[in-house]
């Protein structure tokens, strides 16, 4: 006989789990990806993780590994809020609370405005400011290019463009001609606008300008231009805004 005493070892699960998500950036610009989660708790049940999203029933996520790892798909989502709710239950049947996402999905593309740019004609030494807006976007970051040169994002403006709206600024001297600025917007979900807006505007020096001012009959036209550039005469002076025509590698110069 043996009689040497027996041990079991029984682990004794009083605690709820706690479930943590990898939550999606707060914009989105797919309908279709994977929400990866992880689950704490002394008894893990693999079965025991269920998600839920909007007002939908809770579905369960793909088993709970050993070390807590979960994931679930989303898929075919259309645009608009969305709040993603995870609940675990482990074997000795107690559920802990639910770890909460919530997201947008934006596939709408910006509309790129430049909503004041510099005077046309302007004297060649002065600072070429520009707004940009994308309406109706929470934010954006900018990509433009000056006189033809690879898109660049928008950095922080210089002292003297500072104010409300987002600036880019151009300082002097330019060169004596016609400079045009075009610019797109990427939303804060990552979609680009395909047609840039453009802003062109001529640039003289001091004598060419008194020379325009004394034989022209135009005036000196503020920055603030519509975006469709219709309301102005391409051919003359003034300063244009206007969307480009063709597509534009949303990417290029990122
Ligand atoms: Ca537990
Ligand atoms: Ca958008």
């Amino acid at each position: 006989m043996d009689y040497s005493p027996v041990t079991a070892v029984v682990s004794v699960d009083y605690t709820a789990p706690v479930t943590t998500m990898h939550c999606p950036p707060p914009l989105v610009n797919e309908t279709s990806f994977t929400v990866y989660g992880v689950v704490e708790d002394t008894s893990i049940k693999a079965s025991g993780s269920e998600f839920k999203l909007g007002d939908a029933p809770y579905m369960p996520t793909t088993a709970v590994a050993v070390d807590g790892s979960f994931s679930l798909v989303l898929t075919d989502l259309s645009e608009g809020p969305y709040t993603l709710k995870v609940k675990s239950t482990d074997n000795a049947g107690h559920t802990g609370e639910e770890a909460t996402c919530t997201f947008v999905i934006d596939q709408t593309i910006p509309d790129t405005e430049i909503t004041m740019g510099p005077n046309s004609p302007m004297k060649m030494e002065e600072t070429a400011g520009f707004v940009f807006a994308c309406p109706g976007e929470t934010a954006c970051f900018y990509m433009y290019s000056f006189d033809g040169a690879d898109f660049k994002m928008v950095e922080e403006p210089s002292f003297r463009c500072r104010g409300l709206g987002y600036h880019k600024c151009v300082e002097g001297p330019l060169n004596a001609g016609m400079h045009t600025m075009m610019v797109y917007a990427i939303d804060a979900a990552g979609n680009a606008d395909p047609t840039p807006a453009a802003y062109s505007f001529s640039v003289f020096d001091e004598e060419g300008y008194e020379e325009f001012a004394a034989f022209s009959s135009f005036s000196v036209v503020g920055g603030a231009t519509p975006k469709s550039g219709k309301a102005r005469d391409p051919n003359k002076v003034w300063g244009l805004a206007q969307e480009a025509s063709g597509p534009v590698d949303p990417y290029a110069g990122l």
